[in-house]
Formats: structure tokens, sequence, C-alpha cells
């Protein structure tokens, strides 16, 4: 017998939210060669090459006294489970994997609780100001809705489903502030290095009701991948490279994300991260620029644990955290350069992994994509 609290079947609404603002973009880029013509050369307008894929980030710098705000919305949407390299299905999770707190009252021996599907959208609010010409200053702040779908399985053991349910929750993140300074510069090659920190302010004790294998419905905190931010002060270190010679153009980032507090609040702390991007592009016109991207990151599972998160669920467990990805992303930038639209950039870039080793059973990632519009003063 199968019970259901608000489970979602909506997979393709969930895919077409995500395209209609690029359908939007796609519509408003045809409008912009007219305005261009309008005027001939538009000149000091700055063009599409002069930024990299929006899913970078503090990639560039700005002149002194220079100021930029930027709003991106970023949807992230993961489906299935992997342990290591491999699929595995909800019920082999819940037959086989064994519950690190079996032995405590009501925990069963193995996973009962599966998650099968999550979005997390965020929504990033930037500001850049340049105090001098080699050091620009960064600020974010973001609100982040996340939303979790769950099959539960009857009792103990056995294969029988009881229903499926879907845990929320949303609220501010934790907000970045970073520094970008000037390395070295000649007409093709800059390279900046990045130093940020990140401070510990979103909630990390968020709760939702959830359907355990009992039948019974608890309000209980959520498991980590549901929090809202990390716990701990990160210090967020890394180095850009950007080239480009003519309509060609190209860069490399490294960032990491380190723990700088060995715990939080409620005990424990996230892996320290490492990533690389690689980026090419090349601009077809001043006003619009396509782009290639693969980015690498590796992560380490979670270091302690939060004792009120216990569950028969592979997300309760710190270890089913962290591991390799490499993504691949196609990106466009669009920037208006005459009339109104004249400085405005809107960009896109989807993403999907070319690679996944999870330290799991863990939720895959299936799709990423980020639109944004920024403006410089
Ligand atoms: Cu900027």
């Amino acid at each position: 017998m199968a019970t259901s609290t608000s489970f979602n079947r909506r997979p393709h609404a969930a895919c077409f939210q995500i395209f209609r603002p690029v359908i939007a973009t796609l519509s408003l880029c045809c409008t912009l060669p007219a305005l261009a013509d309008e005027q001939g050369h538009a000149h000091h307008a700055e063009n599409a090459a002069a930024h990299a894929p929006i899913g970078v980030m503090g990639e560039h710098l700005h002149k002194k006294g220079g100021w930029m705000f930027s709003y991106r919305f970023m949807r992230m949407h993961m489906e299935g489970n992997r342990i290591g390299n491999n699929n595995v299905s909800p019920t082999t999770i819940a037959t086989t994997v064994p519950n690190r707190f079996f032995g405590r009252p009501m925990q069963p021996p193995t996973l009962r609780v599966v998650p099968t599907k999550m979005t997390m959208d965020m929504h990033m609010f930037g500001a850049m100001y340049a105090p001098t010409n080699d050091l620009t200053l960064m600020g974010m702040v973001n609100y982040v809705e996340k939303e979790m779908d769950h099959l539960t399985f009857a009792g103990g053991m056995g294969t029988a489903v009881l229903g499926s349910f879907t845990t929320r929750s949303e609220g501010f993140g934790d907000v970045k502030l970073s520094g970008l300074y000037r390395l070295y510069d000649d007409p093709v090659h800059h390279f900046h290095l990045n130093f940020g920190l990140s401070l510990p302010t979103g909630d990390i004790t968020q709760r939702d009701q959830v359907l355990a294998p009992t039948g019974m419905r608890p309000n209980l905190r959520l498991p980590y991948a549901m929090q809202l931010g990390t716990g701990t002060f990160d210090l967020l270190p890394g180095i850009t490279y950007n080239g480009r010679v003519g309509n060609v153009s190209w860069g490399a980032q490294y960032r990491a994300e380190i723990r700088l507090e060995g715990e939080n609040d409620e005990g424990y702390a996230w892996g320290d991260k490492h990533a690389v991007s690689a980026w090419a592009a090349y601009q077809w016109a001043p006003w619009i620029s396509t782009s290639l991207r693969l980015d690498a990151m590796t992560q380490d599972s979670i270091d302690g644990i939060d004792p009120q998160v216990v569950a028969p669920v592979q997300t309760a467990d710190p270890d089913n955290y962290g591991g390799e990805r490499v993504d691949a992303f196609f990106g466009v930038n669009l920037v208006g350069q005459t009339g109104a639209l004249r400085g405005h950039r809107l960009a896109f870039e989807v993403g999907t992994p070319i690679f996944q080793d999870l330290n799991g059973p863990q939720l895959e990632t299936d799709w990423i994509a980020t639109v944004g519009w920024q403006k410089a003063f």
C-alpha cells in the first residue's frame, strides 16, 4: 500500500522552467544586431569576449573606481544514485547498503529511505568595486532553495515501498567576500590572484517532515545536503588566467574552498574542495560570443557528525559526501552595444557531467544551468 506526501512528478516542467529564460535570451539576441546597426560601429562599449562564461566567478578585474552589479540564477538538477562510477537503484540501496545508525532505537540494518531527485536553485547577487587598478573587491549574497524527493521502503527489510515524500529548505546562504589582485598583464595574457572568505551566514539547522519506514511522519533536522550554509569560515583561494587574440579568447581558473575550522556549531565540517576550469570562446560579433568550458573538481567527505542527524538515509551519513566530477559546459555571452542595452551583459551557460565518481550512495548530477545579468558603471 503506497501513500504519498506532496510528491512531485514534473521533471519536464522543471526542465522547461530553466529553458524559458534561455529562450527569452535568444529572442533578445535577435534584436541586438538591429540596434547595433542603427549607429554603425559602437565605440567604447565593452564587447562579448571581454568576459569568461557566466558560470565562472571572479574572472575579471575592473579599472580604478569601477563598479559592477550582477544577478545570477543557477539551477542544479540531480536524479538517480551512484556508488563510485556505478548507478545503483533505490531497491538495491534499501536492501544492501548498511545503516550506520543500526543498533540505535528504531534504526534498521540497511538504509530504508532513498533520495531519488534533488533540485537546488541559487539566486546570487553580486557587487564589485575597484579601489585601485590592481585590486578589485567583490561581495556576493546567495538565496538558496532546495528540494529533495525520497522513496520510503516499508519496515526494516524487503522491497515493498511504503510511500514517497519531499523535503524543502530555503533561505540566505553563506556571504562571500573576495579580493582579486592583478599579478601580470600584457596585451595577450592576464593573471590575477583570487582570495576570498566565506562567512557562515547560512542556516544549518533547517527541519522538515519526513516519512519514516514505520509510517510515522516526524519533523526532523534535515541532512547536510539540505542545509543552507557550511557553518564554518571558509577560505576561498584561487588563481585566474585570461588570454585573448582578436575574436578568440580563452582562460583557466583554479579555485578552492578550505575550511578554516575543524567543526561548526553542530559538530562537523564540509570536505575541502579543489576545482580547475578551462574555457575557450569565439566572438562572432561584438555583441555575441559562445564558449565551451570544462570544469573538474574534487571534494572530501564531511568530517565529524551532527548528532541531531540520525536516519536510515544515505544523506545522514557524512561519508556519503564528496567525490570527483568533470562537467562540460556550453555558454553564450551577449553584450548590448548601443541604446538602452549598451553595456548590459546577459549570459547563460548550461552543462552536464561527463564523469562522476561519488562517495556514495549519493545523488548524481544531471545538469547545471546558469543565467546572469551584469552591468558595470
Ligand atoms: Cu565585474
